[in-house]
């Protein structure tokens, strides 16, 4: 029968807070649910990122049916091409007279969505996407007039408008930001919680099967899918957290080890970003563990912040300079991007534990993408362009509106500062001194230069010699451009050289 109403759910909207389903009349619309060739392939995305979402996508549409809509859901042996296709294919099946949108998360589909009510012949309705605690035109006008966008000023005004850790209109405890606080490097100071695998039934055993056929060149390896799937069970992930993981959440939230992929980590980036959590209700829920008394004030600060702060102002960054942020190149760099990077095998130890786990189960925290891998891309000059497709691939989490500010804003410096106040560069002794990678590793931290010295120290210092004229205009640099000119020249050639072998060395493994 035809309906008044078709409403398009995308693979990263399943969240019962979308705005054209809130409002929806289950006996007078239709979902769209659709698993298709080109989103499912614009990049080689991580196995483990497709299986999450078309199983989450298949248990949503039960959900919906169970609530009285009716659903085409389409599946990938269809072969539909495109989202487009499939609305194409749900009105000459079921027939509807508009059809209803929430805004996507990135800019290439937007720009194809101005051309779909052309295409069907009917009303296309953009909604705002309103699971975002802060709209694109908030953001907009928050970002009006200021010269730089720091987030950190950005955060405090989200800690107000949502009431969160505050007391009256003071940050609660006094101060706004306890990161001075989380800093700690790993030396197996405790017991990391052994973490418990969500339950998997037979819809996404099924899908794991059928994902490992269809895909099978891309990275991922599914025998270790762990993901929930369900908004229940993502809550229950969410829970898990709150009680083993967030008291050491800040404490060790920049630290690196041999011993778990996890440390204390969230791991819920996936599950905000597809809707099977609302990032509000993740806020609240660590605030009222912080006053239960069952984390600390600065474990709840530190995760909040970067749910309510980082996660909210990425996107706001990405909405408010697309198009152009995709093509910022400050440092020019355009070596090619080894091909290593999709296998793992390097004999740095932290570099190679970073890269295989990202490939192999879809996920690394914070500081491994930005000071184990992202460091290295930036010290090597590695291609802006590839590095981002990299991204986009492998981890189990990636949309465009969150990696690009990450990537080349945050970890590349590509935007010349737009993101970062400075370059996240930092040699070997940062590294060590976060963790236990080192020890397992056949190069020496500190050496700089010969035979087992740690290629992130030569190349730390080659970065700096190359950039030194654009860093010199940055006076938070000021005192490691200093250090450098210091040296004698035949120390620096030295380094440089040694670090030039190490690039010829890494491009031709
Ligand atoms: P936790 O450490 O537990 O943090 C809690 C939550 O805070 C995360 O789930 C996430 O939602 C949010 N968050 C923290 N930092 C950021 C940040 N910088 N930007 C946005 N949200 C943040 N995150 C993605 O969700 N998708 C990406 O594609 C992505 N690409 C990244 C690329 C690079 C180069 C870097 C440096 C970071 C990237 N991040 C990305 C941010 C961050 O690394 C991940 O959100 C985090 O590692 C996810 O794991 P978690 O849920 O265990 O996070
Ligand atoms: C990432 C992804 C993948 C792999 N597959 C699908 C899909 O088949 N159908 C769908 O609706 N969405 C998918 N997605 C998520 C979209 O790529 C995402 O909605 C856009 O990139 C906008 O963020
Ligand atoms: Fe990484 Fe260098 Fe330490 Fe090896 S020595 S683990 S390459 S920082």
């Amino acid at each position: 029968m035809n309906k008044t109403t078709g409403i398009l759910v995308l693979g990263d909207q399943l969240s019962w807070q979308h705005p054209a389903l809130i409002s929806a009349d289950p006996a007078d619309a239709v979902v769209i649910l659709a698993e298709v060739v080109e989103e499912a392939t614009y990049v080689r995305h991580n196995r483990h990122k497709i299986a999450l979402l078309f199983s989450a996508m298949r248990h949503f549409a039960v959900a919906l049916r169970e609530r009285g809509f009716q659903v085409e859901y389409y599946a990938f042996e269809e072969a539909l091409p495109t989202l487009l296709a499939a609305c194409e294919r749900a009105q000459a099946q079921v027939g509807f007279n508009r059809l209803v949108v929430c805004e996507p998360g990135e800019y290439r589909l937007r720009e194809q969505m101005q051309t779909w009510s052309a295409a069907l012949e009917r009303e296309v309705e953009i909604l705002e996407d309103t699971r975002f605690l802060s709209s694109i035109e908030d953001f907009s006008q928050w970002a009006e007039g200021r010269k730089q966008l720091r987030m950190e000023y950005f955060y405090r005004e989200m800690r107000k408008r949502y009431a969160l850790l505050m007391e009256g209109d003071q940050p609660e405890g006094g101060k706004w930001n306890y990161d001075a606080e989380n800093r700690s490097g790993w030396r197996g100071q405790c017991e990391i919680p052994e973490r418990p695998t969500p339950p998997q039934d037979a819809m996404t055993r099924e899908v794991i099967k059928a994902v490992n056929a269809a895909f099978p060149d891309n990275p991922g390896d599914l025998s270790t899918f762990r993901w929930a799937v369900t908004a229940e069970d993502a809550a229950d992930e969410l829970s898990w957290f709150c009680t083993h993981a967030l008291p050491y959440f800040g404490t060790y939230q920049d630290a690196l080890t041999e011993s778990s992929p996890w440390l204390f980590h969230g791991l819920i980036s996936m599950y905000l970003n597809c809707g099977l959590l609302e990032p509000l209700a993740v806020c609240e829920r660590v605030e009222a563990a912080y006053r239960k008394g069952d984390c600390s004030l600065a474990a709840a600060e530190g995760f909040i912040r970067q749910v309510l702060g980082w996660r909210e102002y990425v996107r706001g960054l990405y909405w408010h300079h697309m198009p152009d942020y995709k093509t910022h190149n400050t440092l020019n760099a355009t070596t090619p991007l080894p091909d290593w990077f999709w296998t793992g095998e390097t004999d740095m130890q932290c570099l190679s534990r970073a890269l295989t786990q990202s490939l192999d189960l879809g996920y690394a925290h914070h500081i491994q993408r930005l000071m184990v891998i992202g460091n290295f891309a930036l010290l090597a000059g590695l291609d802006v362009t590839a590095v981002c497709e990299w991204y986009l691939a492998v981890y189990v989490d990636a949309y465009e509106w969150v990696e690009l500010p990450n990537t080349p804003g945050m970890a590349l410096f590509a935007d010349g500062g737009i993101m970062a106040s400075k370059p996240y560069a930092a040699s070997g002794k940062y590294i060590q001194k976060q963790g236990d990678h080192c020890k397992a590793c056949c190069y020496d931290p500190k050496k700089v230069t010969g035979d087992g010295a740690c290629p992130y120290n030569s190349l730390y210092w080659h970065f700096i010699d190359r950039h030194r004229e654009l860093l010199s205009a940055n006076p938070r640099m000021g005192l490691i451009l200093g250090g450098w000119r210091k040296r004698t020249d035949d120390n620096r050639a030295a380094v440089v050289s040694w670090a030039d072998t190490n690039l010829l060395r890494l491009a031709s493994l």
